[in-house]
């Protein structure tokens, strides 16, 4: 797990800068038509961000990963992304992220290893865990940084670290 939250320390630092870099005109250009633009999808990155943090908290003190979904395009919608400051945007982006960093590297091994027999992850999960399969912290973690790398691969494709 500690390798797993350098790269994603490594990937947001990486990162923050070459979002910065597109400006605002660049980043709320809508991507493949009618796609989210950067704007919005850093906005869903931060909607993710906070719907987690509360996930990769309330887990340590339960048995189940059996939590609530969230209508992603509601919460987009809702938040008028595309009218916030870029550099804003990003630095929120950025300093969330380092949080959720911080966050996982202080849960306890008990909690990041326990299996969960009930958990919702076969609907709620980016890479989805079957019902029947216990599902554990670790793995909402580690897939919870596999879903921010596949949306910055939507900005920037083709980025070797983002596979
Ligand atoms: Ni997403």
């Amino acid at each position: 797990m500690e390798d797993a939250i350098k790269d994603f320390r490594r990937t947001v630092e990486a990162y923050a800068p070459r979002l910065h870099a597109l400006g605002e005109t660049e980043a709320r250009r809508p991507r493949d038509g009618d796609g989210w633009s950067a704007k919005e999808i850093v906005g869903h990155l931060v909607d993710s961000a906070a719907n987690n943090h509360r996930r990769f908290v309330l887990a340590q003190y339960r048995d189940d990963l059996d939590f609530e979904g969230y209508s992603q395009d509601d919460w987009v919608r809702a938040q008028g992304y595309d009218e916030e400051d870029w550099a804003q945007l990003v630095a929120l982006w950025r300093a969330y992220n380092l949080h959720l960093a911080h966050v996982m590297s202080h849960a306890p091994e008990e909690s990041l290893k326990r299996e969960r027999a009930a958990h919702s992850l076969d609907r709620i999960a980016f890479k989805l865990v079957e019902a029947g399969e216990p599902a554990t912290l670790e793995y909402l973690m580690r897939d919870y940084v596999d879903h921010l790398k596949h949306h910055l691969a939507q900005i920037f494709p083709g980025e070797a670290d983002l596979r």
